[in-house]
């Protein structure tokens, strides 16, 4: 085994020698040689991909040739290239794999054994091909290999909260990689290892600015950098979004409004559209965040999110460019409840949008916090298609300090049943349009990635970068074989290190709730930067920004009653949850305090009663935390010795910040329960 220092730039793309001896020489046997078939940008990188992989995983040269020859192989190439060649697809495989497909098939061709890796286009072949070396990193069995892998959702994008200045919006992982005084002219090669990175897990689009926008990313000088990248991701399979100002119109001077209604307001963006699709044909259109949190939007002038977003999505349609129009908005005038509003100024706009908007809803009714139940809009609108909103990035995480694996929380969102349709309808089948039979869809999620050597701070937040493209590739995979998979290629193949790695991500999410916000608990995060906690802050200009609001402690008990009794979101889910939720004898105790006010002496089922349950909570929470730290340190003679040190330095101040959680909320919430 190596263990040589790593700093973790590989990410999952490390290529080492396969150090299962048997796979090794039947892979030695079956792939001395490669055909990479035709031409373009593409098939360049799709080679040079190859000649970087094989050689290292095989431990020996592979002769690369343009053409198919007879014995045992791995050919690659679009259809159409195989055909060519003479190795006919047959139609209705090329039906089936549509533009983003691959297949992966081993075929015996006069007693040697061939494997192909196809797709209709030559980036969903890149794909195939990331999808094969994974098979090789992973040491799986190759023989008999037939795999057909197509997409559940059409876009799948990870969208940047980067800013101008080359700040991050809960970037934790230095700065921007978007290099933006050097462009046009300058392209970090890092731009490519990037979108490697995301083209191995299947995305296909890149939202470049932060949400939060800055107006100047519509400039024409800005615009000339950003084709830069589009160039470069091109290749890839990879299309640019941008986030616009809404109030752009007005902002460049030139209008007196920027009401979407307005006849010079929309030639303007007319013509912003048709500029950017002048030096970016395949621009994939606009990720916007109107009315919410101080940014502008049509609300402004009267008019409604419908207006807006038709507007900037007419202007787009003809290029074949969508609108992103971000759900995310919580006016106090529209409820009291932050949690409700969302729902009720979406829900009556359901008829309303044009085909080529989404509306995009994040994973739950509130801010991505470490758990939530599923955002109600899922189970209401049945018309527009819903972009879901992940966050890759751990705002309210502990950052990329905590060892946090998230796709069980992803999964926990996706599997869940909104019953709009009754039994069957998860948030799942809505996204992925199979429930209402859209013929588009979306995900997307603020990525976590910084000019940091590692990528993304620590080097297990890599695996949520890596979890949340495999699961929009397909959302099926479950939590457990992302981490296996994830784990063969960034640290090992050895069954001890597997097993325990596992075992520390899959508990690390569950971990997390309990020592934060367990029981339903949320936004108890210290105010600004959302790291450690804090309780009691209660100071803030809005009453939703305090974090008293959320948990409204009190001498009765604790929780935000949002039982029909009280704010009445319990009221925005379907039956059977409706009246699940609603009632706290039968609300699952992990949304407890989401949607009840529970005296202290309650009893749950565990015999505890709240205030017993709830130092319970944060008590294991911490443990698991400690044992983490004791598992990570066993192995340090079998992982090498750089990401050995740095997880284990952010492991101890994860523990130190597990204890401070604890200690901080049993303080204060034992104010409360008169301990
Ligand atoms: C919150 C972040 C804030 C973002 C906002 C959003 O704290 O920085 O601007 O979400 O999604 O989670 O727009």
């Amino acid at each position: 085994m190596s263990l040589r220092g790593e700093d973790g730039y590989e990410l999952w793309l490390r290529y080492r020698e396969v150090d299962d001896p048997a796979r090794l020489s039947r892979y030695r046997k079956l792939l001395g040689r490669a055909t990479v078939l035709g031409q373009g940008q593409t098939v360049t990188i799709i080679r040079s991909e190859l000649e970087r992989a094989l050689p290292a995983m095989l431990g020996r040269a592979v002769s690369f040739s343009e053409q198919v020859s007879p014995g045992n192989g791995l050919v690659v190439g679009t259809a159409d290239d195989l055909g060519a060649a003479g190795i006919d697809i047959p139609r209705e495989d090329r039906l089936t794999l549509g533009e983003d497909g691959f297949r992966i098939r081993s075929a015996a061709v006069d007693g040697n054994t061939r494997l192909l890796v196809t797709g209709n286009t030559a980036p969903a072949v890149l794909r195939g091909v990331f999808h094969f070396l994974r098979l090789l990193q992973t040491h799986q069995d190759i023989d008999g290999l037939d795999v057909v892998s197509c997409p559940r959702i059409q876009h799948r994008l990870l969208v940047h909260w980067d800013n101008i200045d080359g700040s991050i919006e809960r970037g934790y992982a230095g700065r921007s990689l978007w290099k933006w005084e050097e462009l046009p002219e300058t392209i970090d090669p890092r731009y490519d290892d990037y979108a490697r990175a995301c083209a191995s897990v299947g995305l296909n689009g890149v939202a470049l600015n932060n949400v939060n926008a800055q107006v100047k990313s519509l400039t024409s000088e800005y615009l000339d950098k950003i084709a830069a990248l589009a160039d470069v991701f091109r290749p890839y399979g990879i299309r640019v979004y941008l986030s616009p100002v809404f109030s752009a119109p007005m902002q460049f001077g030139d209008l007196p409004t920027s009401d979407p209604r307005d006849p010079g307001v929309v030639a303007w963006w007319q013509d912003k559209v048709d500029e950017i699709y002048q030096l970016i044909p395949d621009f994939g259109g606009f990720q916007i965040k109107a009315n919410s949190e101080g940014q502008p939007g049509p609300q402004d002038y009267g008019a409604n999110h419908d207006d807006g977003a038709n507007m900037l999505a007419d202007a787009l349609a003809p290029h074949g460019g969508m609108v992103l129009w971000r759900a995310f908005v919580y006016d106090v005038t529209v409820d009291a409840d932050r949690a409700k509003c969302a729902y009720k100024e979406f829900v009556p706009l359901d008829d309303k949008f044009r085909p080529n908007v989404f509306v995009q809803v994040k994973n739950g009714p509130v801010d991505f916090q470490p758990r939530e139940p599923f955002h109600p809009l899922f189970g209401a609108m049945e018309q527009t298609p819903l972009a879901l909103e992940l966050q890759v990035a751990q705002e309210y995480f502990g950052q990329a300090i905590h060892l946090v694996y998230l796709a069980g929380m992803w999964k926990e969102v996706l599997d869940a049943e909104t019953y709009s349709k009754g039994p069957g309808s998860t948030v799942a089948s809505t996204v992925d349009g199979s429930l209402y039979h859209h013929d588009t869809s979306c995900m997307v999620a603020v990525a976590n990635t910084g000019s940091d050597r590692n990528w993304c701070g620590h080097h297990f937040s890599q695996a949520n970068w890596y979890a949340y493209g495999r699961l929009a590739w397909d959302h099926t995979l479950s939590a457990e074989a992302i981490a296996d998979e994830w784990i063969r290629m960034t640290w090992s193949n050895n069954a001890e290190i597997i097993g325990t790695l596992k075992e520390m991500m899959l508990g690390s999410w569950p971990a997390c709730i309990d020592y934060m916000t367990p029981l339903g608990l949320h936004h108890l995060m210290q105010e600004g930067h959302h790291y450690g906690p804090d309780p009691g802050f209660n100071n803030a200009p809005r009453p939703d920004w305090n974090n008293t609001y959320y948990h409204r402690a009190d001498k009765e008990g604790l929780g935000y009653n949002r039982s029909s009794i009280g704010s009445s979101a319990t009221g925005q889910y379907h039956s059977p949850l409706r009246e699940q939720f609603d009632n706290p004898a039968t609300c699952p105790e992990e949304y407890l305090l989401w949607f009840h006010h529970i005296p202290w002496d309650h009893r749950l089922k565990s015999g505890r009663t709240l205030w017993e349950e709830l130092q319970h909570r944060y008590d294991i929470g911490v443990a698991f935390v400690d044992e983490m730290c004791s598992t990570w340190k066993s192995l340090q003679r079998k992982i090498d010795p750089a990401r050995h040190a740095h997880v284990s330095e952010r492991l101890r101040q994860q523990q130190e910040n597990a204890r401070e959680w604890r200690k901080v909320c049993i303080d204060y919430f034992g104010r409360f329960a008169g301990q």
